[in-house]
């Protein structure tokens, strides 16, 4: 049971949540066209990359629909407020989206890191075996997160600690690569760092929102959290690791990746676009 089901909500509320909702599909929807389209701009070795990107948009696609239509009929206006139909809202559909999302949002970060052999190897079950266990964990203990219980403190601790594992892990990845790299790309390289890690501790804040804020406009920051999390964590993500691939790719002369460079100036072009210049 979630705490969304025990508050009506009014007009703006409910819709709001709504919206957010539809912005979030929407937003999985327009990545995977994008990581469809761009993959080929980078060399071979990365392109794996772009295609779990849109293994990860469809996954969350359809997961946010999903829950869209839930908040929908599980809601409806009785003259005053939108109140419990009966149909249960839950979030529970996210963890099982994360099952997906989680392990392959990190394979991601290996291959376009360039980590290779028994790195690899170790990195990607050591990333699967603490994320599934995080996710699960923390699936638990949000049946209990009404009443606030026990096993509501006692799972989403255990679930830290699996973050924890990862987070080190993360940290220890890009910052044990990132020398490797060209120099142009090493800030966007850090910036996996922060923007993973600012990302992801979105998560467990809104584990927590009923035990900060147990209200109807919680729901609502509860889900907008939600939303700013799923559209930073897995399409700004892959969009920051698909420009780092295509600069990599650039740099050891993909021809792809040096044509659909579109800083690059090409002399009659600008010579065009020139103001105030005589053709
Ligand atoms: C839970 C339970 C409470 C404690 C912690 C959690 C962490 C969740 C995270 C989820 C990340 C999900 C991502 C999905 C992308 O598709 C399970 C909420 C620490 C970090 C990145």
């Amino acid at each position: 049971m979630n705490v969304e089901n025990t508050f009506t909500f009014d007009f703006f509320q409910y819709t709001i949540v709504s919206h957010v909702f539809t912005f979030g599909y929407a937003a999985m929807a327009a990545g995977l066209v994008y990581f469809v389209l761009t993959s080929k701009n980078s060399l071979p070795r990365y392109q794996l990359s772009s295609t779990l990107s849109a293994v990860v948009m469809l996954s969350a696609f359809l997961e946010l629909l999903v829950i869209s239509q839930k908040w929908d009929s599980a809601f409806s206006w009785d003259g005053e407020a939108f109140s419990p139909t009966g149909t249960l809202f839950s979030n529970g559909y996210r963890y099982m989206n994360w099952t997906i999302d989680v392990p392959v949002l990190l394979l991601q970060m290996l291959i376009v890191l360039g980590v290779t052999g028994a790195a690899f190897r170790r990195g990607w079950i050591v990333f699967t075996v603490a994320g599934l266990g995080m996710i699960y964990t923390g699936y638990a203990g949000q049946f209990y997160e009404v009443e606030r219980s026990a096993p509501f403190w006692i799972w989403g601790s255990i679930s830290t600690v699996f973050f924890l594992v990862i987070l080190v892990l993360v940290y220890r990845t890009v910052y044990g690569n990132v020398g490797r790299l060209p120099a142009e790309v090493r800030p966007l390289v850090k910036a996996v760092w922060w923007l993973l890690l600012v990302s992801w501790m979105l998560y467990p804040g809104a584990y927590l929102m009923p035990a900060i804020w147990d209200s109807a406009d919680g729901v609502v920051a509860r889900q907008i959290t939600y939303t700013i999390a799923d559209v930073t964590s897995k399409v700004v993500y892959g969009i920051l690791l698909a420009v780092i691939a295509r600069k990599v790719s650039k740099h050891e002369g993909h021809d792809e990746a040096v044509a659909s460079d579109v800083t690059m100036p090409r002399g009659g072009i600008t010579d065009v676009a020139a103001p105030g210049r005589a053709a």
